[in-house]
């Protein structure tokens, strides 16, 4: 497992699972103030909250908490230290909006670009680094009147190299994680030039280092003007995620940010130019149909596509976050997911496959076929799962149906399945997502949402899919 991997790792598992880790040490402090001072312009004096008396790192932790979606406390906790640690860009995050872009009128005056690739790195084949490049390049111009021409002397728009430390502007890269690069908005000279870190261990697909193409379009956001994005969806979001980049297509706060500046491509080529572009799901949406939701340990998750929220009972403002960010070997747009306390594991579903993680790892010896549960073999599916601590039963739910599993005796129930509505008094329509939670049960359909009473089974609420999540638009 490389550095990168291990140092998620032990920030996410302290975030999903609220393990308490170490107090925050000096040496966090003067990470987290070096950090403000990168990212957030942290000086001596600083804005307004300063002349009333706060002190200028109490500022700014504020406005870098509020950036990331974290609890605003003002204070340097351990959600706060985590996210720092998490690998990412090297450009500020300072004056930012959804999509806005660097200062006023950042962009080229000119749709036709050159690029040149300098220098290699050595952690990948030169096949595999132009072949990153040009398609990371090709993210933007596929939505854009931007196009690129590769030239192979001279003086490029956009100057492409690797470089360790000290490399030749006055940013110097940090050494392995931390900064994997960094990139100038548009302008003669330096502007446009995109810089890799060399001490990271770059890979063309694999998820053992940083994906290169995904660090490259990232970067190359930057050389056409872009800011960071605090839409946790963007690509422009300032934190490294790990997408598959041969399914990767640029979500839709990047397109209208690229598009605010370029306006749109007049010549979109092949059979079907508009790809449904992915849109980061809302909690405000009253509509929004969730497809899971799961305890772990005390906290919740909600899931939504290839998002996620978690909720724990100390947070007032769920936070979102891609699955990738938490399970790497995750799948998106997940059927249904339970905890099981017996095993001390969360197993998620789709289609016909489960799989199994306990922490952040996946169990081995998984995915495996649901039919491992006892399900029947023709089934393609369930909607959703519930794991009922008075029976130490597991409910799964195949539409206006369930199934029930016994944890302890590892058998399917006989009998089944049986209509819903024989265990939910009056509840008619499909099941979409459930769960438990301090003694209600949650049963979630379509739109809706069904409070019960775990101990009478009466329905006592209805209520909306976001009744966790609250709608906390900023
Ligand atoms: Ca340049
Ligand atoms: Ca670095
Ligand atoms: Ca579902
Ligand atoms: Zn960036
Ligand atoms: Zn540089």
């Amino acid at each position: 497992m490389t550095t990168f991997n291990l140092s998620i790792l032990l920030s996410l598992a302290a975030a999903v699972y609220c393990m308490p880790i170490s107090q925050v040490t000096n040496q966090d402090e003067s990470f987290a103030e070096n950090y403000l001072k990168t990212f957030f312009n942290l000086t001596e004096e600083s804005g307004p909250a300063v002349r009333r008396g706060i002190s200028p790192v109490t500022e700014k932790l504020a406005e870098m908490q509020r950036f990331f979606g974290l609890q605003v406390t003002g204070n340097l906790d351990t959600d706060t230290i985590a996210m720092m640690k998490k690998p990412r860009c090297g450009v500020p995050d300072v004056n930012i909006a959804s999509f806005s872009i660097t200062g006023k009128d950042y962009k080229w005056e000119k749709n036709s670009l050159t690029y040149r690739i300098e220098n290699y790195t050595p952690d990948m084949t030169i096949a595999e680094v132009d072949d990153s490049m040009e398609k990371a390049l090709q993210v933007w111009a596929k939505f854009t009147p931007l196009r690129f021409t590769r030239i192979y002397s001279g003086t490029a728009d956009i100057m492409i190299s690797f470089g360790r430390q000290s490399h030749g502007d006055y940013y110097p890269f940090d050494g392995p994680d931390g900064t994997l690069a960094h990139a100038f908005a548009p302008s003669p000279g330096i502007g446009g030039d995109a810089h890799f870190d060399e001490d990271e261990t770059f890979t063309f697909r694999s998820n053992a280092g940083y994906v290169l193409f995904m660090v490259a379009a990232h970067e190359f956001g930057h050389s056409l003007g872009l800011a960071h994005s605090n839409d946790a969806g963007a690509l422009m979001y300032p934190v490294y995620t790990y997408r598959n980049p041969e399914t990767f297509v640029l979500p839709h706060d990047d397109v209208n940010g690229i598009q605010s500046l370029y306006g749109q491509n007049p010549d979109p080529k092949g059979p079907n130019p508009e790809p449904t572009f992915p849109t980061t799901p809302d909690a405000c949406d009253s509509t929004m149909v969730l497809d899971a939701v799961v305890t772990v340990r005390g906290e919740m998750l909600f899931f939504k596509d290839s998002f996620m929220w978690r909720s724990h009972p100390q947070s007032t403002t769920p936070r979102q976050f891609l699955i990738a960010n938490f399970w790497p070997d995750a799948p998106d747009s997940i059927d249904a997911a339970y905890e099981s306390h017996h095993l001390d594991r969360v197993f998620v579903f789709k289609g016909r496959k489960v799989w199994a993680f306990r922490g952040y790892d996946l169990v081995q010896g998984y995915p495996k076929s649901i039919s491992s549960f006892g399900l029947p073999k023709t089934l393609e599916k369930v909607d959703a799962a519930l794991y009922d601590v008075h029976s130490g039963k597991t409910l799964f739910f195949v539409g206006r149906t369930y199934y029930s599993y016994d944890e302890a005796e590892k058998t399917m129930d006989q009998g089944l399945p049986k209509h819903v509505d024989q265990t939910f008094f009056g509840l008619t329509s499909k099941v979409t997502a459930a769960f438990q939670y301090q003694g209600f049960s949650y049963i979630y359909s379509g739109p809706f949402m069904f409070e019960y009473s775990m101990r009478s089974g009466k329905l006592f609420r209805t209520l909306g899919n976001s009744y966790f999540l609250q709608c906390t638009n900023y």
